[in-house]
């Protein structure tokens, strides 16, 4: 067991393997200091969950206490394996400034009330505004972070019981182009291939996915078959050299926003070489013929011309993509909150199923996702998707789930698209959507243009409801704050990227008077007085137990099959890939082996959009187009980014992650050595654009974008010239700053037309060397316990 140094040895040591070979075991493990693995009580099954690789690991427990995590040799996903922030942010779980009491807004200050003072506001407010104005006065935002059975509860809260469709998730910023590239595609959400694909590809692509520092497990498996015997060739396509970049064969860095064109040019190039599996594309595929027209308009010249790379670079990529024999494609933000997301996104499918590299060992694509928990939003239908991967605009299917809910068809609101996040945020603006319950995500600093966000979550007609473990940003602005138990304080199963399931059990009791969110939910349901058809009370289960029985009955025969899975059998296995039939207990490692999809017209999840345009296609459209329920070859034009850099903003300003940091660091803030390691935010500038504006390391620089401005310390190199890129981690919390740190000041309100997206990744900036004025500013080179002072 290796108690290595997790933060300046972030992937640890090599444990090189070949192509084809087992990946080896190397088990990682951090206990509190003072504890010796002799004084541990117990260990408790769970995985990770400040990222989506779902490393399968154990809480360590004694006297009560959680005092350190140890991977699980045995686990499918990271073979005993942890990364930096799952081996030190279990520590925010004891942090002293938990929520342990409900808090109500009395007199403008939030103060301590007890759970059924809290409650009956909340109650109070839905049925008054339900009487007022029906469901669609109210709202819920969650999370990715929450646990399957979590979101199947609430999903059928808000559209069985309540029978509104203003709900989504923080998925929408996240994960919601995966999805929608998948349903153009394949015509359903379900990841394709498997992290084992990793053993076996001699070509991995990443395309907008710094893997290392965001699935940092996933890349200690890339780093060992690099050092093994016949590594992979690795492509990079990033416009910041990222540690993907510095180990990759190739790297391409394209301008922000261009993905598409570059995607078209590569394309070009397959089809202009003939890399194409013509066999493949014909017995399997759909659009060949659009596809090819489309793409003739992109060749190298031109589309070196739009990204801001050479000719000879885009050819050489398509040399290596054309020559694998077994390619791997990776998609992450990069491209899902970047300039045409969902199309963009779609051509990395496109270019798989060209090359025929889909279900077999080593080939496919992992349209990939960010938080622990964002492929449960998606099939429980905790934001815009319907319930166990259904169709919305398929009758059939709502009617379907009205039956498993036993509640009237016409109590599932499916008159209209389902509400995205942005478009009720706009609701909430203009006074329509009167209530909102945000659990589990910290609006005010993950949104774009947060000025706007701050004054629709604080207005006064505006109900928020507030549930997390901290004091958020978020719930400084709320009418009422409930207190949830989290990961290691509660139990439940959740999905992982690569449709790996875990079960994650209840290791110590939570603080306070902090409570499950399950719970909370059913509480409000029992307290609304929600009934199923038969006047029972709906929804019709009480645990989490009961929740995942329930919701493995409404994803059986559904592509997200749970129903040969129970918690018994997850505390046996460690990790089970959906689709799990019970007459395929083991699940499935890929997924589309046999040439066969989820797109047959009355089985798809959805009929699929125009790529440029976002307009939805009519089911006689689709059934038209795909009759036979083939994969979709779908083509799109690059059009220019909404707001390229001028003269007033020369750069394009970037957002994104850095390894040591979780999000809006509700957690790793709280763990010294993550805090330690990244306390305050930075720019990064390329050396020319540096010298260019005498900016220097270290220096505090303004970047301003038409929305605000902010301050942080520069970091010279690493990034293309033309180009500033701001970690998106760094909110109030922890400072006496209110509006000149956080990334989100400066982004924009705008979306991908597809999947509705925010696009976090595109914006044009302005920098220059300043100070920030009022206030003090602290070092980089904070200790652990400054890092804890500033804490309390
Ligand atoms: N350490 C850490 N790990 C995490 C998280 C975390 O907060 N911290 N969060 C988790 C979550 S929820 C998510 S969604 C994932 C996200 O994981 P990633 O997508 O890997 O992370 P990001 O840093 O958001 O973006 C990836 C890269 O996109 C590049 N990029 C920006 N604009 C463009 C563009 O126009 N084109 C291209 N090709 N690339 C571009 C950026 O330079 C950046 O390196 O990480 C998960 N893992
Ligand atoms: N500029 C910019 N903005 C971005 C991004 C970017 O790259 N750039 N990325 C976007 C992406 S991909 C994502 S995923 C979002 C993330 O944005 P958020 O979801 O806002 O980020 P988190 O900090 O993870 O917030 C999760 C909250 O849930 C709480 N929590 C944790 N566990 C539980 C639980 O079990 N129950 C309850 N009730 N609460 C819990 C935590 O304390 C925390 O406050 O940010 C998005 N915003
Ligand atoms: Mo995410």
């Amino acid at each position: 067991m290796a108690q290595r140094d997790g933060i300046t040895q972030p992937w640890g040591t090599r444990t090189p393997y070949g192509p084809g070979e087992p990946w080896p075991v190397r088990v990682d493990s951090h206990l509190a200091e003072g504890v010796r693995p002799e004084d541990v009580d117990r260990w408790v099954r769970s995985a990770a969950v400040l990222h989506s690789n779902g490393d399968g690991l154990d809480i360590a427990v004694a006297d009560g206490r959680i005092v350190g995590v140890r991977g699980r040799a045995d686990d499918r996903v990271n073979h005993g394996r942890l990364d930096p922030k799952d081996l030190f942010g279990w520590q925010a779980n004891a942090s002293p400034d938990r929520l342990t009491t409900p808090l109500v807004r009395r007199d403008g200050e939030l103060v301590e009330a007890s759970w059924d003072e809290a409650m009956a506001l909340v109650v109070e407010r839905s049925k008054a505004l339900l009487d007022e104005q029906g469901p669609s006065a109210l709202g819920f935002y969650t999370s990715g972070q929450l646990f399957a059975e979590e979101y199947y509860t609430l999903a059928a809260i808000a559209r069985g019981g309540l029978g509104t469709n203003h709900l989504d998730g923080n998925t929408r910023l996240c994960t919601a182009t995966a999805a929608a590239a998948l349903k153009e595609t394949f015509g359903c959400d379900g990841q394709p291939a498997s992290y084992t694909d990793v053993d076996h590809a001699d070509v991995i692509a990443l395309f907008g996915h710094n893997a290392a520092e965001t699935q940092s497990v996933l890349w200690t498996r890339v780093l060992d078959r690099l050092a093994g015997p016949n590594p992979p060739s690795l492509l990079c396509v990033d416009p910041r050299e990222t540690p993907v970049a510095r180990a990759a064969t190739l790297h391409l860095a394209p301008l922000p926003g261009t993905n598409l064109a570059l995607m078209n040019g590569l394309l070009h190039e397959l089809i202009a070489h003939d890399r194409v599996d013509h066999d493949y594309v014909e017995r399997h595929t759909v659009g060949y013929a659009d596809l090819e027209k489309m793409v003739a308009d992109y060749p190298p010249e031109r589309v070196a011309a739009i990204c801001g790379l050479s000719a000879a670079e885009i050819r050489e990529a398509a040399e290596l993509l054309g020559s694998a024999e077994r390619l791997l494609c990776t998609v992450l933000q990069g491209f899902y909150q970047s300039h045409q997301a969902a199309a963009a996104s779609v051509q990395v499918n496109n270019l798989v199923l060209l090359r025929g590299m889909l279900g077999k060992p080593g080939a496919g694509v992992l349209q990939m996702n960010g938080q622990p928990t964002a492929e449960n939003t998606r099939e429980c239908g905790a934001d815009g998707d319907l319930t166990g991967l259904r169709n919305w605009a398929n009758d059939a299917h709502v009617a379907e789930l009205a039956k498993l809910w036993n509640v009237e068809q016409s109590q599932i609101p499916h008159y209209g698209p389902p509400t995205h996040l942005m478009q009720m945020l706009r609701y909430a603006e203009n006074g329509t959507l009167r209530f909102l319950w945000v659990s589990a995500t910290n609006p005010a600093v993950s949104l774009p243009e947060l000025r706007r966000v701050r004054s629709i979550l604080a207005q006064e007609r505006l109900f928020l409801v507030v549930q997390d473990a901290f004091r958020t940003e978020t719930a400084e602005l709320a009418d009422v704050v409930l207190p949830a138990a989290i990961w290691g304080e509660k139990t439940g199963t959740f999905t992982n990227a690569d449709r790996t399931v875990h079960l994650s059990e209840k290791a110590v009791e939570p603080p306070g008077q902090a409570r499950p969110d399950l719970d909370i939910l059913l509480d409000y349901a029992r307290r609304m007085n929600f009934r199923g058809r038969d006047g029972e009370p709906f929804p019709q289960w009480h645990d989490a137990e009961s929740a995942f029985e329930a919701w493995k009955r409404a994803s059986a025969g559904r592509p997200c099959d749970y129903s040969g899975l129970s918690y018994a059998k997850l505390r046996e296995t460690s990790g089970v890939q959906w689709p799990c039939p019970e007459d395929r207990p083991d699940g499935t490692e890929r997924l589309y082996t046999d040439g066969k999809f989820f797109a047959q017209p009355d089985y798809c999840e959805s009929y699929g959009r125009d790529l440029v345009t976002g307009a939805p296609m009519e089911p006689d459209e689709y059934r038209a187009m795909n009759p036979d329920g083939k994969a979709m070859l779908k083509a799109a034009e690059y059009v220019e980014p909404h707001e390229p850099p001028g003269e007033d903003h020369p750069f394009a300003l970037i957002t994104g992650r850095t390894i040591h940091h979780f999000h809006t660091r509700t957690k790793t803030a709280r763990a010294p050595q993550l805090q330690a390691a990244a306390p305050e935010s930075w720019v990064e500038v390329s050396d020319t654009d540096a010298k260019r504006l005498d900016l220097h390391e270290g220096d505090w620089a303004e970047i301003s974008t038409p929305r605000g401005r902010v301050h942080a310390r520069v970091r010279v190199g690493g990034i293309r010239e033309g180009v500033l890129f701001l970690p998106f981690h760094y909110g109030y919390f922890d400072t006496d700053r209110d509006d000149d740190r956080a990334a989100n000041e400066l982004t924009p309100t705008d979306w991908d037309p597809v999947s509705k997206q925010p696009l976090f990744k595109t914006a044009a900036a302005a920098i220059r060397r300043a100070e920030p004025a009022h206030r003090e500013v602290p070092s980089a080179d904070r200790t652990d316990n400054g890092v804890e002072e500033e804490l309390r």
